[in-house]
């Protein structure tokens, strides 16, 4: 550790010293200030993930935040995150004010921003910092990239030496994508709500809009359902291997939705149907065909379980379970599944599927599905969501449904990265930062038209994870990977570019305690 704070001090003295020989925030940067107009390696407009659709420094001016800058937002919710975060690293009051302050930083709804809801436009002079938006999401995508053209240590939990520096210029940017998405699946393994917050946090820096919960599988059902109680208490009481249950209860649940709402995250909801039921199916013999509950099941096969298609009860049950999660999700989306059903006819997994997305149209939601949902008849507005390892699925690129990409070669952030790996599975092959980025979700599937790419998404199955380490382990660095995929114009895909703006998140992470692969293919800074 002592190394470590004397590296952080030395690096700091160093961008200190350049700053100090160059005290007038607007004189030309010094001998010791690297190019590229940044406040330190890598920090810079030169460091941004997602890649921004326009950035251009503004060489020898730089804005330094001090105990006088003062915030402005025309949205609260991000001025205020943005404020906590600042007086908590740098140790000044950061005061909000009613208006735009002379010196300081403001967040403004002016509308005329090109690009939509989340486009936003920053400018830093040396006076102060302007983010500009047409809606709060845009001003708070806007916040994410400040974040990151502060010095690391902007992101320390405890109060750390400055300057406080951020490198002049402009930025004018908007997504690619309006799907952007990880998914995490607490079935196999149980996280709790601050799991899951941590996770929202981190996802959120790099503009992932959309978090799926992976709710319900065979191994544990993870929702509080007031119409079948013994689902969580019972069916939500172990996990693989025998390891600690759990369940969200439905205050859990808003908790998770409201914090994920306050960072630009809809939850997308999923209750796997009619495959991955076992612990609905242990939880009540009535819907079995047979009528005899299975065991809870702790290992990590799959296409065992099916629900009892045949049963009135079935369908009572699929909409009232159904019922009760749209109820608590204000975001547009369920996701009902439907993979893998191995253990159900094709003919009635089609009748299935379309009486229980006749359940989710009822209760007011659009449905996402794996894309075996193709497989059956499905409305014009229902959302496929592509997890194969090859780029042909004539079936899914044919069916005229709008595809969430997560190709489970390219995006399955549980595969392993090497054969090394301690964490994770190989069945999608093996998963370096390199095969995570190296792909156009928009050409990627053989015949699918562009247009029907609502988006990505980046699944974390966890058979293999029990932790918040074990999470950030598989997700960094790849999951920015898939985020800058999902947000940035294909024409900056450029590997060697990227792989050097991954590389300056490295002391970022480490200053947030992320516990991230250091993969070899990254050129990470000393000390990062
Ligand atoms: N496939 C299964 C998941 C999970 C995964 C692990 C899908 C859609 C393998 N289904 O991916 O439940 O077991 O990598």
């Amino acid at each position: 550790m002592k190394t470590r704070n004397a590296l952080i001090l030395t690096c700091t003295l160093m961008v200190a010293t350049a700053t100090s020989a160059s005290a007038p925030v607007s004189a030309a940067p010094g001998p010791e200030t690297p190019a590229g107009n940044s406040a330190g390696p890598g920090v810079g407009f030169d460091a941004v993930v997602p890649a921004p659709v326009s950035a251009v420094p503004t060489p020898g001016v730089r804005y330094r935040i001090t105990h006088k800058t003062a915030l402005y937002s025309d949205a609260p919710e991000v001025g205020t995150q943005f404020a906590t975060r600042l007086r908590r690293s740098t140790g000044y009051p950061i005061p909000i004010v009613g208006k735009p302050p002379r010196d300081g930083i403001s967040l403004r709804l002016t509308g005329g921003v090109p690009g939509g809801d989340e486009a936003y436009r920053l400018e830093v002079t040396a006076r102060g910092i302007e983010v500009r938006a047409n809606r709060p999401a845009g001003l708070f995508n806007g916040v994410q990239t400040l974040r990151q053209l502060l010095p690391y240590a902007a992101d320390s939990d405890t109060v750390r030496p400055g300057p406080w520096t951020v490198p002049g210029g402009r930025i004018t940017d908007s997504p690619r994508y309006p799907y952007r998405a990880a998914m995490l699946d607490v079935a196999r393994h149980f996280f709790p709500v601050a799991a899951v917050k941590r996770y929202i946090d981190q996802i959120a820096f790099y503009k992932i809009n959309h978090l799926h919960l992976h709710l319900s599988d065979d191994q544990g059902w993870r929702i509080a359902i007031d119409s079948w109680p013994r689902l969580a208490t019972y069916g939500g009481s172990t996990a693989v291997g025998g390891d600690p249950g759990g369940h969200f209860t439905k205050a859990d649940y808003r908790e998770i939705v409201a914090y994920a709402g306050a960072r630009n995250i809809t939850i997308v909801p999923e209750i796997d149907l009619p495959g991955h039921t076992n612990a609905a199916l242990a939880s009540y013999a009535e819907l079995n065909c047979d009528g005899v509950a299975p065991p809870l099941y702790t290992g990590i096969e799959v296409g065992f379980s099916s629900l009892c298609t045949s049963k009135e009860i079935t369908y009572t049950f699929v909409d009232q379970v159904l019922g009760e999660i749209a109820a608590l999700t204000p975001g547009p989306y369920l996701h009902i599944g439907g993979d893998e059903a191995k253990s159900t006819e094709p003919a009635d997994y089609r009748a299935f599927m379309a009486r229980a997305q006749a359940s989710v149209a009822g209760h007011g939601k659009t449905v996402v599905g794996w894309h075996e949902i193709v497989q059956a008849e499905t409305p014009p507005t229902a959302v496929a969501q592509y997890w194969g390892t090859t780029q042909n699925d004539d079936a899914v690129a044919n069916a005229g449904r709008k595809v969430i990409m997560s190709p489970a070669s390219r995006s399955y952030l549980d595969m392993k990265y090497n054969p090394q790996t301690r964490l994770g599975l190989t069945w999608a092959g093996l998963i370096e930062v390199k095969d995570a980025y190296d792909w156009d979700p928009g050409a990627y599937l053989t015949g699918l038209p562009a247009e029907q790419v609502l988006g990505v998404e980046a699944p974390l199955w966890s058979e293999t994870l029990r932790t918040s380490d074990d999470i950030e382990f598989m997700a960094f660095p790849r999951l920015p990977a898939i985020a800058e995929l999902g947000w940035s114009p294909y024409r900056t895909h450029d590997w060697d570019a990227f792989k050097r703006r991954l590389a300056a998140q490295g002391p970022r992470w480490k200053t947030m305690g992320v516990d991230y692969y250091r993969s070899t293919q990254i050129p990470w800074p000393a000390g990062s």
